[in-house]
């Protein structure tokens, strides 16, 4: 099929032409292949959708990659030089985010239901730029004249601020690998005005909700205080999430009184909380009982939790609520009174006692479904972040391991390892991650583990040259690429890797030089009214111009801070890892989801017993991993006693106090700004919440070991092997099935 418009297409001039017509060639695809039917439909309604660059992904979905790939060859083009042409759509912070989009894709390739539902923000995530080390924000506007969007006649009427406003509906088909499509909804106000933003900033009008609405993504704030503008999104979201529901299932005949056998709704965590109020309004103002309406929407809704840090859960002050969404708060107000009748524990509470509203607690009374998205991570909120919920209600509580899609993170990003294994394994293993297993024994031979290693070095030298082209930095093939990328939280340690960076500096200037030489890899924006979060990127940044300027050390020791990590940047340097940082403090990543991506495309974890990292664990055995650090349950009994003090490691050994001193020495002054370095100095000698200092001499200790093991490049290759076959568990289409079997029940 489409032989045709291939070939006219690939002799276009230029690369626009190109991309143009392969845009509109896939949505004609995808508009052949048909919606997946069904009675009942989940409906994930998230505020993030990270679904990055979509063209290829759809051309391997829609089963015309290969195809459109051979053309443009013959035309002497590439599918790379295209791809460059889209836009990168950021409409998500990290990890929760690009969950969402893994998971549409698991569903549509499934043949479930099911379709997101958010919002059309018109900037993306800030672009982030580098000066002077530091970073700076960028606005990062998405959509083109022809994108992946397509405008419908779909509207609501959202009554925001006193005001009714009305809402229109885009969408973007999601397709299945080998499978028909889904779609994802995002909501829009036509009175939005782009032209608020300017070059390098934007001034907004903060009372004019219409003007500015869906403007901005919300950067993550490790803090947040509340936004007014975050709860008008928000709530805009919902309403227009509850209307279109309602709408589907009258459509398909309900009753309303059945809607639960037409519609559940997946939160993902606690920014979609408030559709649980507005269904309940909806139905009322239908003429529903109240307390059936309740009933209804209690056994349709769904609650996924995705972090424990205190900070991070979402409690609006009432007052707050009030003022931007005044007709829930009656509505509100009495779930809140229904818990207290029932229950006289005020830690389950929705309304605090001083007035502040916990949107988990909505959830949790009001769904009939928890879920943690690790193990480890459902355990501690059943053990005690939500035990006092656990307590009352020990059936709703369930865990949904995350999942990747091995479409975009290994055949889309790999092609030449995602080739190897079809020669091993055939091609089963596409849609049966489960089949990845037969790997390991299939290619356990000399020749299949060198093979291995030269498919890693071939990754290397793309992304060697991708980084060359784009930033001019000169990286070397053969060197160790450790890589650690993901959003900047000091929970995730980044700094607790720059003090591994600044211990191998010091002992290549003693004289004890690597075997292998080292590139460290980093990539990670921070919010930008993280304050410590901005100063560990100065802090790597500032290490690396000490040590690109140093001769004695820089032949060993390279350290590269990728500007603007994203999607894109994400499959470029992954499969170019040879080891990958999960160093979180344990008990605080909820699951990580890079962790599976590296482990997809045979990098070996250096990591805590965190999150998921725990269950890779399990999986590949103790010869496959590098595990290090304090375990959960010793972190949080520091918590609860308040007995963790960095001082003490800090006065009590030379060798931690010369790694912190180095922050404030005289080569890095000489490159960076002393009041940045002296604010995350004290952070860490006197503060340092999350207890790097704590887990750091082990750290250094199990990287060393890492770096000795390397040597040996046929065990290094042994252990590749096992972590990419053993990620199969690790497919989001494993994750699906089971949110189908457990919590959806779609047929
Ligand atoms: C909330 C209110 C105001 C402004 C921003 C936010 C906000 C936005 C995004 C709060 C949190 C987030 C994102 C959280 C997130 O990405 N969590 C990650 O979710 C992943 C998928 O489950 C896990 O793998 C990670 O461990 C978890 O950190």
């Amino acid at each position: 099929m489409y032989e045709n418009e291939i070939e006219s297409i690939a002799s276009k001039g230029s690369n626009e032409e190109i991309y143009s017509g392969l845009l509109q060639l896939a949505k004609d695809a995808a508009a052949g292949k048909g919606r997946i039917q069904g009675k009942k439909k989940v409906y994930y309604i998230s505020a993030e959708f990270l679904i990055g660059k979509l063209l290829s992904n759809n051309l391997i979905n829609l089963g015309i990659y290969d195809q459109v790939a051979d053309a443009l060859k013959r035309h002497g083009k590439s599918m790379a030089e295209i791809e460059e042409i889209e836009k990168e759509p950021s409409l998500g912070n990290g990890g929760l985010g690009r969950l969402a989009a893994c998971f549409l894709d698991s569903i549509a390739t499934l043949g479930l239901p099911g379709d997101g539902v958010g919002l059309n923000y018109h900037l993306g995530l800030f672009q982030q730029k580098f000066t002077e080390n530091l970073q700076q924000e960028v606005p990062n506007p998405w959509i083109e004249d022809q994108s992946w969007l397509r405008r419908t006649d779909v509207s609501y009427p959202v009554l925001l601020g006193g005001k009714t406003v009305q809402s229109v509906m885009y969408e973007i088909d999601v397709t299945g690998y080998d499978n028909q499509c889904n779609t994802l909804k995002l909501f829009d106000l036509d009175t939005v005005d782009d032209s608020i933003v300017h070059e390098g900033s934007i001034y907004f009008d903060k009372e004019n909700v219409a003007k500015n609405l869906t403007l901005f993504l919300y950067p993550d704030d490790s803090d947040y205080q509340g936004q007014l503008l975050r709860i008008y999104q928000q709530y805009f979201m919902v309403s227009n999430a509850a209307q279109l529901i309602i709408d589907e299932a009258l459509a398909k005949g309900s009753n309303l009184y059945d809607l639960p056998d037409y519609a559940v709704i997946q939160i993902n965590d606690t920014h979609p909380t408030m559709v649980i109020p507005e269904m309940i309004r909806l139905l009322v103002k239908r003429g529903i009982e109240m307390d059936d309406a309740i009933g209804i929407v209690s056994r349709m809704c769904a609650y996924t939790n995705h972090t424990i840090l205190a900070e991070a859960l979402e409690k609006w002050p009432l007052w707050f609520l009030d003022r931007v969404v005044p007709q829930l708060i009656p509505i509100i107000k009495m779930l809140d009174v229904k818990v207290r009748e029932k229950y006289q524990d005020e830690r389950v509470y929705i309304i605090d006692k001083d007035e502040r509203v916990h949107m988990a607690h909505i959830d949790i009374h009001y769904g009939y479904s928890v879920n943690g998205v690790a193990a480890l991570h459902t355990q501690i909120l059943e053990d005690s972040e939500l035990k006092h919920f656990k307590d009352i209600y020990p059936d709703k509580f369930n865990n949904k391991t995350n999942g990747i899609t091995f479409r975009r993170w290994l055949l889309h990003c790999n092609h030449e390892l995602s080739a190897f294994i079809s020669e091993k394994i055939g091609e089963g293993y596409k849609k049966d991650a489960g089949e990845l297993e037969k790997f390991i024994s299939a290619a356990d031979n000399a020749a299949d583990l060198e093979k291995l290693l030269s498919i890693k070095k071939e990754k290397k030298i793309q992304f060697k040259e991708y980084l060359k082209n784009k930033e001019g930095i000169d990286i070397r093939e053969d060197a160790i690429f450790d890589v650690q990328v993901k959003r900047l939280h000091e929970y995730k340690r980044q700094q607790m890797n720059a003090l591994y960076i600044i211990y191998k500096y010091m002992q290549i200037k003693a004289g004890n030089k690597p075997k292998t030489p080292i590139t460290m890899i980093f990539g990670a924006k921070a919010a930008p009214a993280y304050t410590i979060a901005k100063d560990i990127i100065h802090l790597i940044l500032c290490l690396s111009e000490v040590i690109r300027n140093d001769p004695e050390v820089s032949p060993y020791l390279q350290v590269v801070m990728l500007e603007n990590y994203n999607v894109t940047y994400a499959e470029k340097v992954i499969p170019a890892a040879d080891v990958s940082e999960q160093i979180s403090l344990a008990s605080k990543e909820a699951s990580g989801t890079g962790n599976m991506k590296f482990m997809l495309n045979g990098a070996v974890t250096l990591g805590t017993e965190d999150g998921a990292n725990v269950e890779i664990h399990q999986f590949v055995g103790d010869d496959n991993i590098y595990i290090f650090g304090a375990s959960s349950d010793e972190v949080i009994q520091h918590y609860d006693k308040g007995d963790y003090c960095s001082e003490r490691f800090y006065d009590g050994d030379k060798e931690i106090s010369k790694l912190v001193d180095f922050i404030i020495s005289k080569e890095m002054f000489a490159v960076g700004n002393k009041k940045c370095l002296i604010r995350l100095y004290m952070e860490l000698v006197t503060k340092d919440w999350f207890m790097t200092l704590l887990d750091i001499k082990d750290y250094i200790q199990v990287k060393e070991k890492v770096f000795a093991d390397y040597e040996d490049r046929s065990a290094w290759a042994r252990k590749m092997l096992v972590n990419i076959g053993k990620a199969g568990f690790f497919s989001s289409d494993r994750t699906i099935a089971q949110y189908n079997e457990d919590i959806w029940k779609l047929s």
